[in-house]
């Protein structure tokens, strides 16, 4: 228990309210975890793995209406509409915490109400920051468990007066006397769930989800919505980045993070395999990077969190043999596939389909059945400290220093294979335009258009788009010019006429970071162009892959028709930031115009 008067208040308030059976805080201890497990087991929502094949995995199946972050129902409640800006759903937050408070009465009965306290972040690290998630749901207890540090030693840490985020979750589907969960509980129509943000009270209110980010407060919730606005509030970024680690045959290491959007293939490239010669990668964080400012006027990274929840569908030992590896053990998967020998199989894992398994539905599947196994979006949960190439230093409380960050999306023209930024706000104006074409898949009419992006937190947003891009441009300020990350705007995705890929991508991807690098130490050359600093197309090591220099040619060349006609899609897009556009980018803008007018 805790001294902590502010939570033993909440805790209070939230039981009167949830009226669950019995109010139960998380200690953190492996005990507690295997008793979870086993609640769920009896319960009928999990299936232990093979104990010889996959030791300490545990498969789960969500309902069909709960398998992703439910963007729609996703709000952002400032107190003024205009705070939450043109990329958020709004809803009044007196409003929204009248229907919720009517949804939260008696929401918990028939279970438990778990308390977890949880840090963002190595405990105790300056960087880190600490959440409390009340959730009724033991499948969260498990996840948090892995994607954070939950527990006893989180609450020694909070203390009397320390201050803590509140999460508030439920699954929304209490229980009458005798009842038991038939299946995965939630709220199966997805107009009534909610995943409700409160910027200025630093709170967040969940409720009819059991998925993910919907249900583990922790990661996109807090880590980047509301993460982001005690960011902007503190002078430090939250953002959407993966961290890695770089060694050159020479031994020097470098840190950088990188901004992409989903279905990216951000895990991916976290821990990939360098196909050049001497070149090492190493893995800090997967997903969120919170960057503070150290006493040398460089910028930090720390991952927040201690697990990775990545998508299973496409994960090989091809696209990702050391996230394959990770999750061999003490790992949970959601919605995959579960084979006669009680084994986890997916679309794309580049091992056979088995002839019969039983798929995410929880139907008998065979390969003739003509329906994915794995739902697209089936997860693992697994812990950072498995991944075979983690660095040492992943925990290390003072975060390491940022040397460059990449940003990129899916493009299939235009945006070359790799484009320096010039200045600091030029890095922001790249970033404020990275987006991915919208595909079939988006179902929508604007197939085809770019979706912007900026720094891939469309989805991420707490606030208001136009303040977060401003608030960019402002960390540039607090130091010298020299100390800042180098922003590289990156595109793995380029096509040729024929619609196939002209960039391998994967493992090969190491060879244009080999050039970033090359770059960062003064080594590489590179032509400055209207969009940035291209490298010549020799610079870039292909030794081995079956590319040509007139291949390289074209994935490196400024397209100036295209490029135009990007100029007027951007500046319909800042339209919508209003008055909120920050002056800095409508010049970068003009600016880019220009240069390119001047070809
Ligand atoms: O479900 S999560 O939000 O945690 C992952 C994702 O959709 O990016
Ligand atoms: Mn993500």
């Amino acid at each position: 228990m805790t001294k902590n008067l502010e939570l033993t208040k909440w805790v209070d308030e939230v039981a009167a309210l949830c009226k669950p059976d019995s109010v139960h805080w998380a200690t953190g201890t492996e005990e507690e975890y295997q008793d979870m497990l086993n609640i769920m087991l009896d319960a009928g929502l999990a299936t232990k793995l093979d104990e010889k094949k996959k030791p300490g995995c545990y498969l789960f199946r969500s309902h069909p209406s709960d398998v992703a972050r439910a963007e729609m129902r996703t709000f952002i409640a400032s107190r003024k509409e205009e705070d939450a800006g043109p990329t958020n759903n709004w809803i009044d937050p007196v409003e929204l915490k009248a229907t919720m408070t009517k949804l939260y009465d008696g929401c918990m009965s028939g279970r438990v109400m778990y308390v977890i306290p949880f840090s963002m972040g190595p405990i105790g690290s300056p960087i880190a920051k600490i959440g409390v998630e009340i959730s009724d749901s033991p499948y969260v207890m498990i996840n948090m468990r892995i994607m954070t540090r939950i527990g006893t030693a989180v609450l020694e840490a909070l203390g009397e007066n320390g201050e803590f985020v509140r999460c508030l979750h439920s699954v929304g589907k209490p229980l009458a006397a005798g009842e038991k969960d038939d299946g995965w509980p939630c709220v199966p129509n997805v107009a009534e769930k909610y995943i409700s943000h409160f910027p200025e009270e630093r709170m967040i209110w969940s409720f009819g989800s059991g998925y993910g980010g919907n249900a583990l407060l922790g990661k996109k919730c807090f880590a980047l919505r509301i993460a982001g606005v005690q960011a902007r509030d503190e002078g430090w970024l939250a953002e959407h980045m993966l961290i890695m680690k770089l060694t050159s045959p020479e031994g020097k290491s470098y840190y950088i993070t990188g901004a992409f959007p989903s279905a990216c293939g951000k895990t991916n490239l976290a821990m990939l395999e360098p196909t050049i010669p001497g070149w090492k990668v190493e893995t800090i964080g997967d997903d969120i990077a919170w960057m503070k400012f150290g006493e040398d006027g460089r910028l930090y990274a720390i991952n927040p969190e201690a697990g990775f929840f990545g998508v299973i569908p496409g994960t090989s030992m091809q696209s990702n043999p050391n996230a394959v590896k990770q999750t061999l053990s003490n790992s949970i998967y959601t919605n995959a596939g579960l084979t006669d020998d009680n084994d986890v199989w997916w679309e794309g894992s580049g091992l056979p389909a088995p002839d019969h398994l039983i798929d995410w539905k929880g139907n008998d599947w065979t390969p003739e059945s003509g329906e994915p196994a794995a739902h697209a979006n089936a997860r693992f949960t697994t812990p950072a400290a498995q991944c075979p190439v983690i660095a040492p230093e992943w925990e290390d409380p003072a975060g390491v220093p940022i040397s460059a960050i990449l940003i990129g999306g899916r493009r299939q023209a235009t945006i070359p294979l790799v484009n320096e930024s010039t200045d600091w706000n030029h890095g922001i104006f790249l970033g404020s335009i990275m987006g991915s074409e919208i595909t079939t898949a988006d179902i929508t009419d604007k197939v085809g258009q770019v979706r912007r992006d900026p720094f891939a937190m469309l989805p991420f947003m707490g606030y208001h788009m136009g303040d977060y891009l401003q608030h960019w441009i402002n960390i540039g300020k607090k130091t010298d010019a020299d100390k800042l990350p180098k922003i590289y705007f990156v595109n793995w995705f380029r096509k040729d006429e024929e619609g196939k890929f002209m960039w391998p991508g994967f493992g090969d991807n190491s060879r244009v970071i080999k050039w970033i690098i090359e770059r960062l130490s003064g080594d590489a050359k590179a032509e400055t162009t209207a969009i940035g600093n291209l490298p010549l197309p020799d610079a870039i090591d292909i030794s081995g892959l079956d590319i040509t220099l007139a291949d390289m040619e074209k994935l490196l060349t400024v397209d100036k028709e295209a490029w135009l006609a990007e100029i007027e899609s951007i500046r319909e897009n800042y339209l919508s930031y209003g008055n909120r556009l920050p002056a800095e980018l409508a010049a970068e803008l003009d600016k880019l115009q220009a240069r390119l007018n001047e070809m």
